[in-house]
């Protein structure tokens, strides 16, 4: 039997899984996850869902068990040298997705004399990201010993078994509670669709692309924003160059006033408070600004 399924390789449970199952659900692809079910198919697209720890994601995806997947750019690099940049075999990476936004950093305690990156001469730091530090520390000629952990690098220092850490690091709470000061930015992540290398049958070639334009198209909607608002017409010029990121905005005459026109605009970025009172005081008024749900071009 010919299988014309597209599958997805996505973290079962952490800090990606929500937003995972966000972004599959603003696609129009349901899905109902039971409990302990490691694969699960959507009743209303042709694909199917691989729930697994995300350290396995890019390697499923780049051999070709799983079509696509959701991983932090910070997993997929540190693989990806680890593997040596096989170029051949490397997962391309289709939409960066906006989520699980973090850093990987160097911290110190905060009784460390620092003063600059060449403090870090001759020290021990623990991290589960060895590539990725390595990849860091030739970059910037430094010189440095690595010592690997797979968790609970953050009471290294306490321990004993290390000067300094390079973890993860997203709102500092974690650095903070161990006495910790962040010192030196390794890495920068986020959440990333990748595709496998591996060829595809003609059919799932098409169900993938699709699958691609709903994702592209879901993340074209977030960011965008759809702003109605009223204008005197000798305002206008001035109006729309404050509209930020706007295409060309649609301008229409309105009923029993020939001084005033109605813009509608498509934002492609936020619309901050402050962008409605510089708007306002251009002489706008019946400003509205509403969420995009869907788009595509
Ligand atoms: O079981 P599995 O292997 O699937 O999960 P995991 O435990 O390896 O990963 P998980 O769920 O913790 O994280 C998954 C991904 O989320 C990571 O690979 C990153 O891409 C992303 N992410 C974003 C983070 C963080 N933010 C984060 N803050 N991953 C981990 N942390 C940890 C960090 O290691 C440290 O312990 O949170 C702590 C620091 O957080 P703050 O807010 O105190 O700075
Ligand atoms: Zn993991």
């Amino acid at each position: 039997m010919i299988n014309n399924r597209i599958r997805i390789a996505i973290q079962k449970s952490g800090r990606l899984s929500e937003e995972s199952f966000r972004l599959l659900q603003s696609c129009g692809i349901y899905i109902k996850p039971r409990k302990e079910q490691l694969f699960c198919h959507s009743d209303n697209f042709p694909l199917d869902l691989l729930l697994v720890r995300d350290d396995d994601i890019p390697s499923m995806v780049s051999e070709g068990t799983c079509d696509f997947g959701i991983v932090g750019t910070n997993v997929l690099q540190e693989k990806l040298l680890q593997r040596g940049n096989d170029a051949k075999n490397n997962n391309e990476i289709i939409q960066y997705l906006g989520f699980a936004s973090c850093r990987l950093s160097i911290a110190v305690p905060k009784s460390f004399a620092y003063q600059d990156i060449t403090s870090l001469k001759k020290c021990r730091i623990a991290t589960s990201y060895p590539h990725l530090l390595l990849d860091f520390i030739q970059k910037n000629n430094l010189d440095m010993e690595i010592t690997t952990l797979t968790g609970s690098v953050e009471i290294a220092p306490r321990l004993g078994i290390a000067d300094g850490i390079c973890d993860l690091v997203s709102t500092g709470g974690t650095l903070e509670a161990n006495n910790l000061r962040e010192v030196e930015t390794v890495f920068k992540s986020q959440a990333v669709l990748i595709k496998s290398p591996k060829q595809l049958s003609e059919e799932k070639q098409k169900i993938a692309k699709l699958f691609q334009n709903r994702v592209e198209g879901s993340e074209l909607a977030n960011g965008s924003k759809y702003i109605m608002l009223h204008a005197p017409k000798s305002a206008l010029s001035l109006i729309v160059t404050l509209l930020p990121g706007a295409e060309r905005p649609t301008v229409l005459e309105l009923q029993g006033d020939t001084t005033k026109v109605a813009i509608h605009a498509l934002c492609r970025e936020s619309i901050f408070w402050e962008t409605m009172e510089k708007l306002k005081m251009a002489g706008a008024s019946s400003i509205l600004v509403l969420p995009v749900e869907k788009m595509m071009n």
